[in-house]
């Protein structure tokens, strides 16, 4: 078995470098330099057309989009760990929420990320909107969170992925204060070591 793990610090592939934490996976890991444009070189365009990390390469196969990634990895390595739900309506839950998360959480947040670059147009406006628009989404997921620990009951790969969309809130000083069951489930999934380990690695 051979996986290999494009990633950057700070990035997108945070998400994966979770995943791949929890399940304990051996993988060659290949840092990139987003800001050298080592992601536009042809030798990476070949296994990831779009530029852009987190890649996994396994087997020989590339497979890019890091809700993709988590739910491959979820297949493949998580269900003998019991991170991932076998083939059935739960694995249909959990792929829901990754895929929600960037998909529907995670357009908001990017928006929200641009206002952030220097000299944005607007700024002050489309953070406002995003904001807005974030704590519809959010309040979807504090329902979902509601009586219970982790979002399909147990904690799986669904936690994992959407805890890192919801620490990149954080981390973009958007309040939290008003989605108290988010507040606790993150504060549940900040106990898990491998995720812990992240925050300070
Ligand atoms: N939809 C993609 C987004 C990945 C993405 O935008 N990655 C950024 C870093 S956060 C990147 O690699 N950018 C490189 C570049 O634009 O040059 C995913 O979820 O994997």
């Amino acid at each position: 078995m051979s996986l290999t793990f494009y990633y950057a610090p700070m990035s997108t592939a945070t998400l994966t470098e979770a995943v791949l934490a929890e399940l304990d996976v051996p993988c060659e890991r290949v840092k990139v330099d987003l800001k050298a444009g080592d992601t536009h070189k042809p030798e990476f365009l070949k296994l990831n057309p779009n530029g852009v990390v987190p890649l996994i390469v396994h087997d020989g196969t590339p497979i890019w989009e890091s809700a993709a990634i988590t739910m491959y990895l979820g297949e493949v390595f998580g269900v003998d760990a019991k991170l991932y739900p076998e083939l059935g309506p739960k694995r249909g839950e959990a792929m829901k929420w990754i895929a929600w998360g960037n998909v529907t959480l995670g357009e908001a947040a990017s928006r929200l990320a641009s206002t952030f670059s220097p000299g944005a147009e607007g700024a002050a406006q489309k953070a406002e909107k995003a904001k807005a628009d974030l704590a519809v989404r959010l309040k979807v997921l504090d329902g979902a969170l509601e009586g219970k620990s982790f979002l399909l009951g147990d904690y799986s790969l669904a936690d994992t992925h959407l805890h890192g969309f919801c620490s990149w809130l954080g981390m973009m000083q958007f309040d939290l204060k008003p989605f108290t069951h988010v507040k606790e489930w993150l504060k549940r999934c900040n106990q898990r070591p491998a995720l812990a380990n992240l925050l300070v690695g």
